[in-house]
């Protein structure tokens, strides 16, 4: 039986990480939507989103659907850093034009265990999270270490300002946990929850436009 105690992370080392990517808490104007905005050379903002969850969750066969589907993606281009076995070992990246002064960089981590240092890398200034979890029950230890690992990188002060979203992944699956449970063992009552199946882009699109309407209200402001 999956539990808080039974999914162990190394607070400290994980703790280190987080310094050593220099993610820190908020300063107050970064707080403040539309206060400390920094622009590119073409004079556009940047909101990061990051894909975070444990391997095998789906993160980058979402991010394929999206720059598949995405008529807005259709023009960029996508970067996949990975082994000879599909596995990402540091992200995936596609740029997302919203509009002429609006761009989402949009990330996956890669989740295997033995790379936290270039996950809590990639974490670094992020704007929204999508936190994507696999509902195979042999996968719900690992869902839970990955979401302690989450909320110690950023912080309790990260995790209370940031857009959050929780995609629950593979409902295709007969065996998939029932939602109730998986968020009530991933503690994440409260926060958007969507059901997903990646392979065949089921509310991707969905999740995806809420993330970004959060990130945006987040960072820019109404
Ligand atoms: N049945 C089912 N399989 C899925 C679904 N989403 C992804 N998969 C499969 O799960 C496997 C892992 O998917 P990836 O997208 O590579 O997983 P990842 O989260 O990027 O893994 P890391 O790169 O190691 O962090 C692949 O074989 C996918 O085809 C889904 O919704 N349903
Ligand atoms: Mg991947």
């Amino acid at each position: 039986m999956a539990s808080a105690d039974t999914a162990t992370v190394d607070i400290e080392r994980t703790t280190v990480l987080a310094q050593e990517a220099k993610i820190t808490p908020h300063r107050t104007d970064e707080i403040v939507p539309g206060r400390s905005l920094k622009r590119d050379e073409l004079g556009r903002i940047h909101i990061k989103i990051v894909f975070y969850g444990p391997s095998l969750s789906g993160k980058t066969t979402a991010l394929r659907w999206l720059f598949a589907n995405v008529r807005s993606l259709s023009k960029g281009r996508i970067v996949e850093i990975a082994d000879e076995l599909g596995r990402t070992t540091f992200f995936d990246f596609i740029p997302v034009s919203a509009s002429e002064k609006i761009v989402f960089d949009v990330f996956t981590v890669a989740g295997q265990r033995r790379h936290a240092k270039n996950r809590i890398t990639v974490l670094r200034g992020a704007d929204g999270i999508i936190f994507m979890a696999d509902s195979r029950p042999e996968a719900m230890n690992e869902n839970i270490a990955s979401i302690q690992e989450l909320r110690i990188a950023l912080g309790t002060d990260r995790v209370a300002t940031l857009p959050i979203v929780v995609a629950l992944n593979k409902r295709d699956l007969p065996n998939a946990l029932p939602v109730d449970y998986m968020v009530s063992m991933l503690e994440v009552q409260g926060y958007p929850v969507f059901e997903t199946i990646a392979t065949e882009g089921k509310n991707l699109l969905r999740m995806f436009q809420r993330i970004l309407r959060d990130a945006l209200i987040f960072k820019v402001g109404i």
